[in-house]
């Protein structure tokens, strides 16, 4: 058993010493790209310089790296498909999640919290979540634990935030994403009399935000989002604390068989971001536009500006990087 814990905390050791600087690099390449598209209108090609920045980063990296949440699956997706394997393939056995530029829409508006985002793991921690929607509920660090439910009405999740945090209801904000689907999800949240910050994308940063109320204004994250956001926002909240759970939405036969493929064998199961995101993971971001956490890249006359949170679960470090890049050869 000791032996064991010496051999985990040897490979943990490895893992944060070798890759929490190495994944901001990552990020702010891929960030760097998609920002030179930002507000251009054109979502699939700023997604695909992001893919390729991060992909050529992710090469350089001392790391046996396999994709297991990535661009989709290989026949559809030219570059850092599900099951895709990268790095020097000489380092430690990991598992990626990324989003090379999550929130396209709002990249190619330039509006705030698109980010280029990535989250590792040791080979076999992350949740390997099929490409579909995922229900999802999330709120900040400080409360005891299960005090929200994503079974329970979304009136008693509120009431119960509300009480913890020492404040009434109407004083709580909701982010939720805005679609159709949520309609009857936001009249409830309205009729409790809580505000809600309504997003048209980017719901990796709309959980992150829950973690610090402060500054961004957000208190719970509630709604349907994509399954593999869902999985890279609990690896976040794994390193900064907080409480999350999801449940895919698996509501055709189709999808329920795919997911069963991928190791889901109950497909009613609701996940607690402990068993989406398991043992040590690193996570780091950087912000391609503005947003409330991250400030968007900056171009300068001799100088790129980037803007990096970089956090690891097993020590609950969070460090923020604003990076001055002068060597500008390196992003292409
Ligand atoms: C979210 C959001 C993403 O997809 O997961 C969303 O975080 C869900 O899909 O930024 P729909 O757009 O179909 O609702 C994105 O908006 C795009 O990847």
């Amino acid at each position: 058993m000791a032996k064991e814990n010496s051999t985990q905390s040897g490979i943990e050791e490895r893992l944060d010493r070798i890759l929490t600087l190495e994944l901001a690099r990552v990020t702010e390449a891929a960030a760097v790209a998609a920002a030179r598209l930002r507000g251009h209108g054109d979502e699939k090609q700023a997604d695909q310089a992001a893919v390729d920045a991060m992909r050529t980063e992710l090469n350089n990296l001392p790391i046996d790296g396999k994709v297991v949440i990535g661009e989709g699956e290989r026949d559809e997706a030219p570059m850092l498909y599900i099951g895709e394997e990268v790095g020097t393939k000489k380092g430690t056995a990991v598992d990626i999640a990324l989003d090379p530029l999550e929130g396209t829409t709002i990249c190619a508006k330039n509006l705030p919290n698109s980010l280029a985002v990535i989250a590792v793991a040791e080979r076999g921690n992350l949740l390997y979540a099929p490409d579909v929607y995922m229900d999802k509920i999330a709120i900040g660090p400080g409360y005891k634990p299960g005090l929200i439910d994503i079974d329970a009405p979304v009136l008693d999740n509120l009431q119960a935030l509300a009480r913890a945090k020492g404040v009434k209801v109407t004083e709580l904000t909701a982010c939720i994403m805005d679609r159709p689907r949520h309609a009857r999800l936001i009249e409830e949240v309205r009729a409790a009399g809580v505000a809600i910050r309504l997003i048209g994308d980017g719901d990796v940063a709309g959980v992150i935000h829950t973690t610090d109320p402060e500054m961004t204004g957000i208190d719970i994250y509630i709604g349907i989002g994509g399954a593999p956001e869902g999985v890279l926002a609990a690896a976040a909240l794994r390193c900064i604390g907080g409480q999350m759970q999801g449940r895919l939405i698996l509501d055709t036969p189709e999808k329920v068989a795919r997911a069963k493929k991928m190791g889901v064998e109950d497909p009613n199961r609701a996940y607690t971001m402990e068993e989406m995101a398991r043992g040590d993971v690193i996570f780091s971001a950087t912000g391609v536009t503005d947003g409330n956490m991250l400030d968007g890249v900056r171009f300068g006359r001799d100088s790129i500006s980037t803007h990096t949170v970089v956090m690891r679960s097993a020590s609950k470090t969070v460090r923020e990087i604003k990076a001055v890049h002068h060597d500008l050869g390196k992003f292409g």
